[in-house]
């Protein structure tokens, strides 16, 4: 029997107002049904913002230090739960659980980061021009803010927004992706055990272009924050620019890994590996191309194509697994035309492009890890986002051109370089045009209490993470008191 799950609107897990539902499968083995979820409607959402609007009211009075106190227990609790979050989110996502583990970690130090925020969130007080005036600023919460988050990372990506949006005092609109539903329930149910008052949390389920769409455009939700694809990014962003929306975008990228001719190869090979075909490929971070100076092209690129065909394949809940299946349907069938359009613009399939022949996993969305050589800087390949275990390897005679092969696409999210020279390590960190750059590292792994967020049509400018994300939860207000018993009028009354 199927269970079937409900949304979190106004204190309560309620049913659709659609009474539609969706399933949700696990993407290793389709016939493996987790469970029915609400494929809500506009009303619904209306419902979750009215009462996320009571619950800004008395959540938005508790002072910081208690919200904090309350998020402090969010992170105990997935400390606790951590391993059957762990188990959940595998079978619903797919990736392998030493990654998923990974995930509900990056939840946990983001709660307990947040908790200490309580504490701080500082203000400023600085010097009057006037005599007997002080001059102050301090942090106001917003309001409901609507978070829409992707299938990647189910559990971190949400407490990446959610938490410090709660510590800030506002209250929050959650719409998961349709693919993780599961792990969305059980992160509302943790922020309900550790004491959150219950109207401060709301969470819809469906369909982006209906649940997303339904937040983006209520009047009454003064935020948004997305992250995903760089097309619907452009479309919540026309909407935020037209209703005057504070708006956070997380997007796409096309990181690219540049080894250099004095590069440590064996310690580059690991981290081409892990970047490239970690999660399947399925990170905004993730390697896709990977730049190689020529003195060291063909010896690197055989060492990557030798290993990266050797990955296992298989369910993530699999101890001997290292590469789960993609997503859905759909993100195979994107990886497949790539595969295509690489092809005809003359790249070579080094190593899979294919779906594993293995009969144990004709029933879910696996994609063999795939290494595309002779791709020249231009092509499709070498621009575009697959999203998928793909790797395509470009050759450079030059830090210079591999600089500027790097910088030469729309998106900069993340950037790594291999040297041993400490003269080519700052250059790389000055010139990337990234928002992040590793050296010596791959291009994922970001850690939870420093800014993430990247350049160019990556995002828009804000970074989530770390101290940053909680200038763009709050308001600035500025306060000046006068103690003169006098008018004193600023740039006019100012004599020594
Ligand atoms: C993402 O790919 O959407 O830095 C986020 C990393 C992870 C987060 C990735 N900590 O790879």
């Amino acid at each position: 029997m199927t269970e079937t799950f409900k949304n979190f609107i106004a204190g309560d897990w309620v049913a659709p107002t659609t009474g539609a539902y969706f399933e949700n499968r696990n993407p290793a083995d389709w016939d493996d049904v987790i469970g029915c979820f609400p494929r809500s409607g506009p009303e619904d959402v209306a419902l979750a913002v009215a009462s996320a609007q009571r619950g800004f009211a008395t959540w938005s009075r508790t002072p910081a230090p208690i919200r904090g106190e309350v998020l402090h227990r969010v992170g105990d609790l997935l400390v606790q739960r951590k391993e059957e979050i762990a188990r959940a989110m595998t079978r619903e996502m797919g990736k392998v659980l030493a990654e998923t583990r990974g995930d509900v970690q990056e939840g946990i130090d983001t709660a307990h980061y947040a908790h200490t925020e309580g504490r701080r969130l500082f203000g400023r007080t600085v010097p009057s021009e006037l005599r007997n005036k002080w001059a102050m600023s301090f942090r106001r919460p917003i309001g409901a803010a609507g978070l829409i988050t992707p299938f990647n990372f189910p559990l971190a990506i949400p407490t990446w927004k959610m938490f410090p949006a709660l510590l800030c005092g506002n209250a929050v609109l959650f719409k998961p992706a349709e693919d993780v539903p599961l792990t969305a329930h059980l992160l509302v149910e943790i922020l309900l055990a550790a004491g959150l008052p219950p109207e401060v949390v709301q969470l819809v389920h469906g369909e982006g272009s209906v649940v997303g769409r339904a937040m983006v455009e209520h009047p009454e939700v003064p935020l948004i924050s997305f992250t995903g694809s760089t097309e619907t990014g452009s479309i919540i962003g026309t909407t935020c620019g037209r209703m005057h929306k504070r708006l956070s975008l997380e997007m796409g990228g096309k990181n690219a890994m540049l080894v250099m001719d004095d590069a440590d190869l064996d310690l580059a090979l690991d981290g081409a590996l892990w970047g490239a075909f970690g999660t399947t490929g399925q990170r905004c971070t993730a390697t896709s191309r990977l730049i190689v100076h020529e003195r060291v092209h063909d010896r690197f690129v055989q060492m990557v194509c030798d290993r990266a065909q050797r990955l296992r394949l298989g369910p993530g809940l699999d101890d001997q697994t290292e590469v789960g299946p993609l997503i859905n349907e759909d993100a195979r069938t994107k990886v497949e035309r790539y595969i295509g359009v690489g092809r005809a613009e003359g790249a070579r399939v080094l190593i899979g492009g294919e779906r594993p022949p293995d009969k144990r996993l004709e029933r879910g969305w696996f994609y063999r890890p795939t290494v595309l050589g002779g791709v020249r800087p231009g092509m499709r390949v070498e621009q575009e986002e697959i999203f998928g275990p793909v790797l395509s390897v470009i050759k450079v005679g030059s830090l210079d051109e591999a600089i500027r092969v790097n910088n030469d696409v729309k998106y900069g999210l993340s950037s790594s370089l291999y040297s041993r020279d400490v003269n080519a390590a700052f250059r790389a960190m000055t010139d990337l045009d990234t928002g992040i750059t590793y050296v010596n590292a791959p291009t994922i792994g970001a850690e939870a209490h420093l800014p993430f967020g990247g350049v160019k049509q990556t995002g828009n400018g804000h970074r989530e993470g770390g101290w940053e994300v909680y200038d763009f939860y709050s308001e600035t207000k500025v306060v000046y008191v006068d103690f003169s018993g006098k008018l004193q009028r600023a740039q006019i009354d100012t004599e020594v």
